[in-house]
């Protein structure tokens, strides 16, 4: 292609971005959105896969069958929209045995979040109201996103969070509403998950390596501290309906900026866990690693079905 008719193509590009227009994967598009896109659509997927796997932790021990049948419901949710994601993300020329294989060598990042352990029930309760309610604060601006296919698959997930993130809230509620000792589990759980959720959001906006172009190109329609800070906004009246209160003495509602003022994130932790060194990096990275492994016979299986029927379809038609 000569040098004038990709000036020509990113011109077109660069209008439809301007207008508001979807960018369809059979259109042309810059490299560096492809890659840009690639990067965050499978760090996504990848989170909603490993995602399952603090909660699955708590399926067969969640105290009475309503909230049994409730968390398996969500956790088969999270599978579906890796999914969803996973299918997005090939529609921009990569493979699904490429996209494993970058998390199952440890290239491909995901959440933070999902290196912390599930210590108590309680702990159900709070990823369900912080980590989603984090992930849907998060998500509601990418169903705006510029990419057509991530963006529709955000507004399914979307709903699909606010019910998650109503269970958790409910989990709380009623632990917060119980013994003393329940209380005492629900605010554990609350001192356990608060930074980490804060953390979820990336580094602060003058760290973040991708926010000033993902912003141009509307992939990114809010930066990292525009929503954490919604989200603690957000957060602390419903700490305060709880009765429980948040792990952080800085915490100051602050009149002028019409913000709660917080304290400071411990960043040292987030890169941490991101290289690999949180509670439980390794664990989960291996649990992923196993299941793709001891899932190789039902592949091979379902390819030799797949094999056969088409041979049978062929010699039908000769
Ligand atoms: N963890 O320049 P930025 C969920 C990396 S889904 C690990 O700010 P960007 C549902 C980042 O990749 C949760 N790494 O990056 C659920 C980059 O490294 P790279 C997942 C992180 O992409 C609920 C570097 O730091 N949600 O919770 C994190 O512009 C309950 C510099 O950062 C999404 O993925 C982190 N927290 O902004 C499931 C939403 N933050 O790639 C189960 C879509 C940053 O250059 C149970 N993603 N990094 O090597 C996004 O909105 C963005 O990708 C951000 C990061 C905001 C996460």
């Amino acid at each position: 292609m000569s040098e004038k008719e990709i000036k020509n193509l990113e011109a077109i590009f660069e209008a439809k971005i301007a207008r508001d227009e979807k960018i369809e994967p059979k259109d042309w598009m810059p490299e560096k959105y492809r890659k840009t896109h690639i990067r965050q659509m499978s760090q996504h997927a990848h989170s909603e896969i490993v995602g399952m796997l603090p909660e699955g932790n708590w399926i067969t021990r969640a105290p009475s069958l309503r909230r049994k049948v409730a968390l398996l419901a969500k956790v088969q949710d999270e599978a579906g929209h890796g999914l969803y994601l996973y299918s997005a993300t090939e529609t921009l020329g990569i493979s699904r045995e490429e996209l494993y294989e970058q998390l199952h060598s440890g290239k491909a990042k995901y959440s933070s979040i999902f290196n912390y352990p599930t210590i108590t029930w309680a702990d159900i309760g709070a990823i369900g109201w912080l980590v989603d309610g984090a992930a849907i604060i998060n998500q509601v601006p990418l169903c705006s996103t510029s990419f057509g296919p991530y963006a529709r698959a955000m507004v399914r997930v979307c709903k699909e969070e606010s019910f998650h993130q109503r269970q958790g809230y409910e989990i709380m509620l009623t632990l917060a509403n119980g013994t003393p000792e329940q209380k005492e589990m629900a605010q554990d759980a609350l001192n356990r998950w608060w930074w980490p959720s804060l953390m979820m959001f990336g580094p602060t906006d003058d760290m973040s390596t991708h926010t000033e172009q993902s912003m141009k190109w509307k992939l990114k329609r809010k930066t990292n501290d525009a929503l954490r800070q919604q989200f603690i906004d957000q957060t602390v009246p419903q700490a305060n309906i709880l009765g429980l209160s948040i792990p952080d003495p800085d915490l100051k509602w602050n009149e002028e900026r019409g913000h709660y003022d917080f304290g400071p994130i411990n960043w040292d932790e987030f890169w941490q866990v991101v290289k690999g060194h949180g509670p439980c990096n390794k664990e989960r990275l291996q649990t992923r690693v196993d299941a793709w492994e001891e899932g190789e016979w039902v592949r091979d299986a379902a390819m030799a079905y797949a094999e056969k029927k088409a041979e049978r379809k062929v010699k039908q038609a000769g």
